[in-house]
């Protein structure tokens, strides 16, 4: 039985989530290699690693991850370091997973879309300014968005950082590590980035951000 609690609210022992659809589900858009090793491989290890660092820290263990994330400087120095970089890796994946589905995606609807058509030209204006981010973003990290004030703003960052290190939640966000699209793409990260709209769901996207809007 896999704790499928939203992986922000989850205690040591921290668990992998279940993938709620098939590794090819997302193919040709994302291969089923890709999915396989990035969910079963990368994403396990990010697990592995976090529970490891936060095991021999008894006083952590009733931490949830979003409250360890934002609160790094508390953290012993010895821990730190993992626990950002595992905990972020598992929060970010955790979100990742179900922002895609099989066949993709209509476009955003309702007040996403209300949202994204106030603080943007257009809908592909907003695209394309998500992907000229994830392109810029240097080595791994990934692309976020997040409801700054009341401005969607869209923020890259380095390794497996997350807004919640400031305490905020993205509404969503990719990753644009080499592992995700290394074997379909090569180096072509601005293919990806491009092909990706294709299977985001902008149905998940819309109800993550009416609860973070009424948070
Ligand atoms: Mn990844």
């Amino acid at each position: 039985m896999t704790d499928q609690t939203d992986a922000k609210d989850q205690r040591y022992p921290f668990e992998l989530p279940t993938l709620e659809y098939d590794f090819d589900a997302l193919a040709p858009v994302i291969d089923a290699k890709t999915m396989e090793l990035h969910h079963d491989k990368h994403h396990q290890a990010y697990v592995d690693n976090l529970n490891k660092a936060v095991a021999e820290h008894k006083d952590l263990h009733e931490k949830t991850l979003s409250e360890l994330l934002g609160n790094l400087d508390s953290l012993l120095e010895a821990a730190r370091g993992a626990i950002r970089n595992n905990g972020g890796g598992h929060v970010n994946h955790s979100m990742f997973w179900k922002l895609m589905k099989s066949g993709g995606a209509a476009n955003p609807s309702g007040a996403i879309s209300d949202a994204i058509n106030r603080d943007f030209d257009s809908f592909d204006d907003f695209k394309t300014k998500f992907n000229e981010a994830g392109v810029k973003q240097f080595g791994s990290g990934w692309v976020f968005v997040v409801s700054d004030g009341d401005k969607l703003t869209i923020q890259s960052m380095p390794n497996q950082d997350t807004p919640l290190h400031k305490g905020i939640e993205p509404i969503f966000g990719n990753d644009v590590w080499e592992h995700a699209y290394y074997l379909t793409y090569n180096n072509r990260r601005p293919d990806y980035l491009k092909a990706w709209w294709d299977v985001v769901d902008w149905e998940a996207i819309s109800e993550r951000y009416e609860r973070l809007r009424g948070a």
